[in-house]
Order: structure tokens, then C-alpha cells, then sequence
């Protein structure tokens, strides 16, 4: 299968009809340092990571010296978070660039359609000339919806086995985790030529990872880690593929790096919300199960080594992600440039606020959540009405202090009713069944996206 010449031939096809025609290039004289002049944007999405799970955010037990390596290049992101946990809708909102509820996804509502009128990241950097490729779990939209439908051009396929224990094409054993690091280093090797766009959405580290290989295990100090710390070296790895592979073609600096989680920790396995609590599983309504551990990388434009403490989340990456191919937002994205808050050149958060409002009667009643941030405090509701904590005091959401602030919480609610009053009505999960799928089978499937 010949995809680089495919992909060259997409490159000119699309950028003659988007912003690098509009800006007068002649076509025969498009260059590649033209086209290079636009950073590749790779997202690495990694499946119930927990705020506390890698180094560079506290955790003391697993080594992850290549995600670390990120925050030492790029900004370490203290204040990130998922506007639509959990998986599902953390993923449409992601690539749709907007709050989930936008489209009446306020719960998993899992094959609940994106909008057909509003473009995907992939579309949109497929328009604009880039290459575009997706690894890994997919879960967003409905059945006509999978990734060759919504804007990826290569697609890497779904190897046949059980959770992480796959088979490869000769009947050998795969960790899927390793797999998936591989397709990395391919499709950066096969397009490290032109501007590409890759979203690296790996399975890991969700449940269950008891099948970790022991070698992964054996690198957590002393040797006695468990599955989920094994499984979390198995995506630095995979991370660590991803960087030596953009070293080799010499294009570290001109490729803009998101890195986070879809959600919160993994706690009934290890995983660890530290320093707040909370997670995935029964402990939905604190700061954990939405608060993830992010970095965003570009050297030469995002400062080395810095920390970005203001509250953002992920619908800003297709903001940043366009701002840094220097193309208009589409409507309806709900996302901030975040560069120059990275930069230094802008101060405080990049949202005032932030909403949670996953109010589906029809989904798990563990799963609706109702909550805002602002400033320092974080107003949640329970059963018997809002709490506020303090999470600077507070992280851990121990000492509730609504009943002390009476106008804080007037204030927090009329914005957050504020927010409810500009959705449409919501999309029952009860009335959705699956969603996209990615091919199965072996290697990549190319297609125009
Ligand atoms: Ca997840």
C-alpha cells in the first residue's frame, strides 16, 4: 500500500482549496518549508489516567522519565480538566471542541451522534492540508460516525484478542500497549514529511490491566509493581517510541504535543487522584474523577519547564491546536487559544468558570454531576444541596462551607443556571446504543478521511 504518495497528493489536494491557497502560494511553488511553517499536533489521550499516576505530578512509585520529559521541555498543566467525563463523552467533547451538552450529551450516552455540521478536529486539520491519523479506542458518535467518517485518513486497526493481550498477524502475543507504540513510531516515520495531525488514544490504562507483562512491573522501584503501575510504564514506553521517532526526523520543534486523560484515576486498581480525591468508580463527585494531569509541549514557542496553574480543559486543545495552524475557530467551539497563557503573555485562567452539568436521568446515577469552579472553589451538589470547598485549602473536599458563604453560593449557582439556560434539551443514554467503530485486523487502513 503506497500511503506516502497518497498522502502527498491529499497535502496539495486539500491545501489548495484551504488556508494556504487563500493566502495567494502559487501551487506549484508550494514548498515543504512552506507547509512546514505548520506544526504537526499529536494528542496523546491516555484512558482513566489519574491526576497522581506519573512523576511529574507527584507520584513517588512509577517511573515515567518520557512523559516526565514533556514537562521539561513544555508547561505542566496543574489546573486541567474534562468538561464531560467519562469516556464517551469526554471523547466527543474533545474533538468536537465543545461542551458535550452542546449537542445533548449530558451523560455516557454512548452512539449518541456528534454533529454532522460542525467539524471534528481531523476534518479540520484534514482541510487544512494536514495528514491525519488515529490509534486506539475511539467511542464517539454513532455507528456511521467512526474515524474514516469523521475526518482520520489512517487508521490504525484493531488487532483480534481480549483486553491487552492481542495477536499479531503471524500469531504471535502483542501487549497491546507495545502495539500501540509501534503504530506511533509508523505513522510518524511514513509522514514525518508533511504537517500531521495524530490522536493517540490508547486503551491503557483502563480496567482490567492484571495482565501487565511482568517486565514492566519489575521497573517500578523494588520490583514489586502492581498490573496498574506496570501498565502505566507500558505508556511511557509507548510515549518514549513516539519521541525518539520525532527525533529522528529532526521535527521535536516544529510538533505541538497535548498529553492528559479522558478521566479520572483508575482508583479500584491503584490508579490515584493525590493530591485530590475521587476518581472513576463510586467517587464521582470530587475534584478527582475530572481533574487530569496534563502537558502541552511545542519548543520554540511554549517556554521550556514552565507550569501553567489557571483553569483550562480539553475543549482547548482544538482552540490551541488551531491558533497554532493559524486558522479560524470554527462556530460553536467553546475552547481558549491557550499559548499565550503557556507563554506568560496572559495571566490567570484561561475560563473564569467551569460547568459540570451530566444531568442524564436515564445513566448511572453515579454518573450525574453537578458542579462549578471558580477561582479557588469548587460548588458541587449532593443529595441534600450545594457544597462548596475551598480546593486550595481543601483539596480533599473535607470540610463543606456552603452554609457559610450563603451569597458565594447565589452567585455560583446563577452562573451555573446561567450555563444550563444556553443548552439544548438533553439525549437520553437510554436512547443510544454503541457508537463508531475502528477496522479490525492489522496495520493501517488509509483512506481519505
Ligand atoms: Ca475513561
Amino acid at each position: 500500500m503506497n500511503t506516502n504518495t497518497f498522502s502527498r497528493r491529499d497535502f496539495v489536494r486539500t491545501a489548495a482549496t484551504g488556508a494556504l491557497a487563500a493566502s495567494c502560494y502559487p501551487l506549484q511553488g508550494l514548498s515543504k518549508d512552506i507547509a512546514r511553517k505548520k506544526p504537526n499536533v499529536v494528542i496523546l489521550f491516555i484512558d482513566d489516567l489519574g491526576f497522581g499516576d506519573i512523576g511529574c505530578f507527584g507520584n513517588k512509585r512509577i517511573p515515567t522519565p518520557h512523559i516526565d520529559s514533556l514537562a521539561e521541555r513544555g508547561a505542566k498543566c496543574t489546573m486541567s480538566y474534562i468538561t464531560n467525563p467519562p469516556c464517551s463523552p469526554s471523547r466527543c467533547s474533545l474533538i468536537t471542541g465543545m461542551y458535550a451538552q452542546r449537542f445533548g450529551k449530558s451523560g455516557m450516552a454512548r452512539g449518541l451522534p456528534i454533529p454532522e455540521d460542525h467539524p471534528t478536529m481531523a476534518e479540520f486539520m484534514r482541510d487544512a492540508g494536514y495528514v491525519t491519523g488515529q490509534i486506539g479506542k475511539w467511542d464517539i458518535g454513532d455507528k456511521s460516525q467512526g474515524p474514516h467518517q469523521r475526518g482520520f485518513m489512517e487508521v490504525a486497526k484493531n488487532a483480534p484478542g481480549k483486553q491487552y493481550d492481542r495477536e499479531r498477524e503471524d500469531g504471535s502475543y502483542v501487549y497491546l500497549t507495545d502495539l500501540d507504540g509501534e503504530y506511533m513510531e509508523e505513522f510518524v516515520d511514513r509522514n514525518a514529511k508533511n504537517p500531521f495531525f495524530l490522536y493517540f488514544s490508547p486503551f491503557a490504562v483502563h480496567s482490567k490491566v492484571k495482565n501487565t507483562p511482568q517486565h514492566y512491573r519489575d521497573r517500578v522501584p523494588g520490583g514489586d509493581g502492581t498490573a496498574y503501575e506496570g501498565a502505566v510504564v507500558a505508556v511511557d514506553d509507548a510515549v518514549g517510541k513516539l519521541l525518539a521517532m520525532l527525533k529522528q526526523h529532526g521535527i521535536e520543534d516544529d510538533t505541538l504535543i497535548f498529553f492528559t486523560g479522558d478521566n479520572g484515576a483508575n482508583r479500584a486498581e491503584g490508579g490515584t487522584s493525590e493530591p485530590y480525591r475521587g476518581g472513576k468508580g463510586k467517587d464521582t463527585q470530587q475534584e478527582g474523577w475530572v481533574h487530569t494531569p496534563t502537558i502541552i509541549t511545542w519548543p520554540g514557542t511554549i517556554p521550556a519547564g514552565v507550569s501553567y496553574e489557571g483553569k483550562m480543559a480539553t475543549i482547548d486543545f482544538y482552540s490551541t491546536m488551531a491558533a497554532a495552524a493559524e486558522l479560524p475557530l470554527p462556530e460553536r467551539c467553546d475552547g481558549m487559544n491557550l499559548i499565550p497563557y503557556l507563554q506568560g503573555k496572559k495571566e490567570g485562567d484561561a475560563h473564569e468558570y467551569i460547568f459540570w452539568h451530566n444531568a442524564d436521568p436515564t445513566d448511572e446515577p453515579r454518573r450525574n454531576l453537578y458542579a462549578v469552579r471558580w477561582k479557588d472553589w469548587r460548588m458541587v451538589k449532593y443529595p441534600d444541596g450545594w457544597h462548596l470547598y475551598d480546593l486550595k485549602k481543601d483539596p480533599k473536599e473535607m470540610d463543606d462551607v456552603a452554609s457559610k458563604n450563603p451569597e458565594l453560593i447565589d452567585q455560583l449557582e446563577k452562573r451555573y443556571q446561567g450555563f444550563v439556560k444556553t443548552l439544548p434539551p438533553l439525549k437520553p443514554s437510554a436512547d443510544f446504543k454503541g457508537g463508531g467503530q475502528v477496522p479490525k485486523g492489522w496495520g493501517w487502513e488509509i483512506g481519505k478521511g
